[in-house]
């Protein structure tokens, strides 16, 4: 069986597609779905009600407030009950067909990125590449580090605590296989903007940002 991680924060306008379409990229697939909900629209009842009536496995956890996709993923983490488990975004912008070939290369590794061709607008580009470019100084990862979708060995996950709750979240899980020697592929995919619902990164986002970088490399240096 696989776990498919899906953080959700008011996406019922997209959120049905979603199900759809990861019903019909998973079709020959034994999955269930450990849906995060923060939302204050009912995107959790359109998705409990589809699984229910396409007899589609789903454990879904609804907290009161947005904490934070990084929070949401924790606690999706430990509902973890498969050997092989994805994490992807309910906004479409990643299509649910990368996910089996994705659980494909875990045979030969650890955790699977995706790495986008990128069509962002041109604000997002520049903070994407500013981004990018502290990465890269304070990590040294030089890659794709935001994609929505990744698949990884749940067995790889043995003594993870991760502290980040919002969009640093990914480095920090990234961090934690190069820590442990464990093995990274990467996947090219085609990536599509979002199309419908709003985004939930802001400018102003960015300064968290940057401070959750700088607070996260401090961390790693105290260890
Ligand atoms: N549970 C939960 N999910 C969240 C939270 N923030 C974002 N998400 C979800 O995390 C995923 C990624 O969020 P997005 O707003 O699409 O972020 P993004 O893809 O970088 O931005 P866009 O380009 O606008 O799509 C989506 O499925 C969101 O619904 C949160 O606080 N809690
Ligand atoms: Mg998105």
């Amino acid at each position: 069986m696989v776990d498919i991680i899906v953080p959700t924060l008011n996406e019922s306008e997209s959120i049905l597609e979603f199900f759809k379409t990861l019903k019909k990229e998973l079709k020959s697939t034994d999955f269930r779905v450990i849906l995060i909900d923060d939302s204050a629209d009912n995107t959790s009842k359109i998705a409990k009600s589809f699984c229910k009536k396409n007899k589609i496995k789903i454990k879904a956890i609804n907290r009161k407030k947005a904490k934070g996709k990084g929070s949401a993923i924790n606690r999706g983490l430990k509902e973890l009950n498969s050997e092989e488990a994805v994490i992807i975004d309910a906004d479409m912008e990643y299509h649910p067909k990368y996910i089996l070939p994705m659980i494909k290369m875990l045979k030969k590794n650890d955790l699977i990125l995706s790495v986008r061709k990128r069509k962002d607008p041109v604000y997002r580009k520049f903070l994407g590449y500013f981004f990018k470019q502290l990465v890269k100084l304070l990590f040294g990862f030089n890659f794709d580090t935001q994609s929505g979708l990744k698949a990884f060995k749940a067995k790889s996950l043995k003594n993870l605590d991760l502290k980040s709750k919002n969009w640093v979240w990914d480095i920090e899980f990234i961090n934690h296989f190069f820590k442990n020697n464990l093995k990274i592929g990467f996947y090219e995919i085609e990536y599509n903007t979002r199309k419908k619902g709003k985004s939930k990164i802001k400018i102003s986002s960015s300064c968290g940002m940057l401070k959750d970088l700088i607070k996260l490399k401090m961390l790693n240096f105290l260890k």
